[in-house]
C-alpha cells in the first residue's frame, strides 16, 4: 500500500514522492488525469485512485496526451499518466503538440525499478536503455526529471512543476516504480519565485513602442496565443480599449479575446484569410503583436509579408521593436506600461462581414447539405455554452470563419496541426469545464484516428455534439495531390453508438436533416451526439477555396 504523509513525534512531517506529486498538482488546481495503467506505473494509480485527483482512463495514450493539453488550455494546467516506453512513447505526439502551442501539461512516466536493472537484461518495453525514453521526453518539453533520488526529488518536483507553469510548456516527470513510496521530509517551499522586468530597459521600450504607436494612423493589435496562455487577455482589452486601437487575432489564438468585442476586427493569417481582414491588418502602418508565435498558418506569406520596421514584436521570450531587441521584459509589464502611456487613435471602419457564412439560416429542406452551409449553420448556433474543438483538415479552415454574435471559445491544434486532436481533447475540455457544451468539428480521417475515444466520453457521462465531415477522405491532400492515397475507407459513423452502447448517431445528407439532428443533439444532454455529415468529396469550405485561389495566383 502506499505510504502517506505521517509525522514521528517530535520531528517534520513526513510524505512519499507519489504523494507528494499528488498534493502538489492538486495544490496547483488540478482535479484530472488523463492516461492508461501499466504494471511501472500501476502503484501510482493506486495513489491517484486513493486521492482527491480523478483518474480518466481513455482509448489511448494519444489521446490522453491530447485530453490533457485541452484540459490544461482551459484549467490552466492539465497532467496525464502512463506506463513506461509503450505508453509514453505514445504521449510523445501529444506532448510535442502541447510544447509547440505552449501548453502546460506534466507528463508524469513510471519506470522500472531501479533495484530490477540489471546488466545484460532487458526488462519488457525497454527500447535501447533505461534513459531512452527521458531523452525523447527531453526534446519535447520545457523541463524533465527522473525521480531516483529521494534526497532530490521534492525539489526535482517544484523545479519542474515550476518550469511548465512559468513557460506554459509540458513537463516530463519520470519515476521508477519502487521510489514512489520513498519518503522525505515535507518540505514547505515555494514554487519558482516570480521574475521582473528590469525597470530601465522596460522604460526604455516603452519609450519607443510609444513613439511609434503614437506617429501612426492605423495602428492594430495583433493578438497571439500567449494572450491566453498567459491569462492577458483583460490586459491586452483595457489598452485596446484605453488606446482606441483595433484588435486581430491569429487562427491559434482565435477567441483568446472575445470575438464581438466592438473593436475586434477577425483573424488575420494564412492564404485562407476573409480579404477584408487581410487588407485591414496590412493597411496598417504600426503592428502591435502581442504574444504571438509565427508560423506559416497564422502569418500570412501567401497575400504580404508584413514589414518589419512597422513591427512591435512582444512575447514572454523577448521584446522587438522595428531591429531594436530589448532583453529582461515580462510581457505583462510591457502591455500595463502601454495602456497607462496616452495613446489615442481615431477611429476606423472594422472589416464588414460578407460572407454568406454571417447571414441569418435558414434550412432548405431537401436541399444537399455542402461544407458551407453547414458552417453557416454552425455559425447561427454559436453560444457562449459552446466551445468549438476543431480537428486540422478543412474542419479548422472553416472554422477560422466562424464569429457568431456570442462569445465563443475555440480550442484546436491550429499549428502543430496533428489529426486526431479534437475528439480527445473535448474530454479535457469538458472535465475542466462542465458546464460548457464542445462542439466538436472533425473530418472522417481524423475521426478513423481517435474518434473511439467517445468511449472515454461515454463513461464520464460527456455530451459533446460531434460533427464528422465525411468527404471520403483526405480532403486538405487531396486538394494539394490528388491520388489514391487520399482515399479512406467509409464508415458508418453514424451508427457508433450501436457499437459503443451508447449516444446518438445521424446520418445527415440534406439541410433539412441537418436542421432535425442539431435540433436533436442540442436536446440530448445525456451522452454524446454524432453527425455524419455527407459531403462531397471536392466540396470545401470557402476558407480552403480562398487559399486555394490565392495559392494558384501566387505560383
Ligand atoms: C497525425 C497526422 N497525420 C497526417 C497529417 C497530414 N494531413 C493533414 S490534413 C490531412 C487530411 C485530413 O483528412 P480529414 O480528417 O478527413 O479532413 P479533410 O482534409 O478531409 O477535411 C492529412 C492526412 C497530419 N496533419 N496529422
Ligand atoms: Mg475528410
Amino acid at each position: 500500500m502506499p505510504a502517506r504523509a505521517r509525522t514521528r513525534p517530535g520531528a517534520e512531517p513526513e510524505t512519499t514522492i507519489g504523494q507528494y506529486l499528488i498534493d502538489r498538482l492538486s495544490q496547483l488546481g488540478v482535479r484530472h488525469v488523463f492516461g492508461i495503467p501499466g504494471d511501472y506505473v500501476l502503484g501510482l494509480f493506486k495513489m491517484l485512485e486513493e486521492s482527491p485527483l480523478r483518474l480518466v482512463g481513455t482509448a489511448t495514450e494519444l489521446g490522453a496526451g491530447f485530453a490533457a493539453d485541452a484540459y490544461a488550455r482551459i484549467n490552466g494546467l492539465g497532467a496525464a499518466c502512463v506506463t513506461y516506453a509503450v505508453g509514453g512513447l505514445n504521449l510523445a505526439n501529444a506532448t510535442a503538440c502541447a510544447y509547440a502551442e505552449k501548453s502546460p501539461v506534466v507528463v508524469i512516466s513510471g519506470a522500472p525499478a531501479l533495484r530490477e536493472r540489471k546488466p545484460n537484461l532487458f526488462l519488457h518495453h525497454m527500447v535501447q536503455g533505461y534513459t531512452t525514453q527521458y531523452e525523447v521526453f527531453q526534446k519535447v518539453t520545457a523541463a524533465s526529471c527522473v525521480l531516483d533520488d529521494p534526497l532530490t526529488a521534492f525539489r526535482e518536483i517544484d523545479r519542474v512543476l515550476g518550469a511548465c507553469l512559468r513557460y506554459k510548456r509540458p513537463v516530463y516527470i519520470e519515476l521508477p516504480r519502487d521510489r514512489l513510496t520513498s519518503t522525505m521530509v515535507y518540505p514547505h517551499t515555494p514554487l519558482a519565485e516570480k521574475p521582473r522586468s528590469e525597470p530601465e530597459v522596460l522604460a526604455e521600450a516603452v519609450a519607443e513602442a510609444t513613439t511609434m504607436l503614437r506617429a501612426s494612423r492605423r495602428p492594430v493589435i495583433i493578438v497571439g496565443i500567449e494572450v491566453h496562455r498567459f491569462g492577458l487577455a483583460s490586459q491586452v482589452l483595457r489598452l485596446a480599449e484605453a488606446s482606441g486601437i483595433p484588435l486581430a487575432a491569429l487562427l491559434l489564438s482565435k477567441a483568446a479575446v472575445p470575438e464581438n468585442h466592438p473593436l475586434y476586427a477577425g483573424i488575420y493569417g494564412g492564404g485562407m484569410g476573409r480579404p477584408e481582414v487581410i487588407d485591414f491588418v496590412e493597411g496598417s502602418d504600426c503592428v502591435l503583436m502581442l504574444g504571438a508565435i509565427l508560423n506559416d498558418i497564422d502569418s500570412s506569406t501567401i497575400t504580404k509579408t508584413l514589414d518589419e520596421s512597422r513591427i512591435i514584436f512582444a512575447t514572454t521570450e523577448q521584446v522587438r521593436i522595428r531591429h531594436h531587441h530589448y532583453q529582461g521584459i515580462l510581457l505583462a509589464d510591457f502591455i500595463e506600461a502601454l495602456t497607462g502611456a496616452d495613446v489615442h487613435t481615431a477611429p476606423r471602419p472594422l472589416p464588414p462581414k460578407l460572407d454568406p457564412i454571417y447571414a441569418p439560416w435558414q434550412a432548405r429542406g431537401d436541399e444537399p447539405i455542402t461544407c458551407a452551409r453547414l458552417f453557416q449553420k454552425i455559425n447561427a448556433l454559436l453560444s457562449e455554452e459552446l466551445v468549438v474543438v476543431a480537428d486540422v483538415g478543412d474542419c479548422l479552415f472553416g472554422a477560422a470563419d466562424l464569429s457568431g454574435a456570442a462569445r465563443t471559445d475555440f480550442v484546436a491544434a491550429a499549428f502543430y496541426a496533428s489529426m486526431g486532436f479534437a475528439v480527445p481533447a473535448e474530454i479535457g475540455v469538458q472535465c475542466a469545464a462542465p458546464r460548457k457544451r464542445p462542439l466538436v468539428l472533425v473530418g472522417d480521417g481524423a475521426f478513423q484516428m481517435t474518434g473511439l475515444e467517445l468511449t472515454t466520453a461515454l463513461r464520464q457521462q460527456l455530451n459533446p455534439i460531434v460533427v464528422v465531415l465525411n468527404n471520403g477522405g483526405y480532403g486538405t491532400e487531396r486538394f494539394i495531390l490528388e491520388g489514391s492515397f487520399n482515399d479512406i475507407h467509409n464508415w458508418n459513423y453514424h451508427r457508433l453508438p450501436d457499437l459503443l452502447g451508447g449516444g446518438l448517431g445521424f446520418e445527415v445528407r440534406t439541410e433539412g436533416e441537418l436542421e432535425e439532428a442539431m435540433d436533436a443533439a442540442l436536446a440530448n444532454c445525456e451522452s454524446y451526439t454524432l453527425l455524419n455529415t455527407r459531403l462531397g468529396q471536392h466540396d470545401t469550405s470557402p476558407a480552403l477555396r480562398r487559399l486555394a485561389a490565392r495559392f494558384a495566383k501566387k505560383v
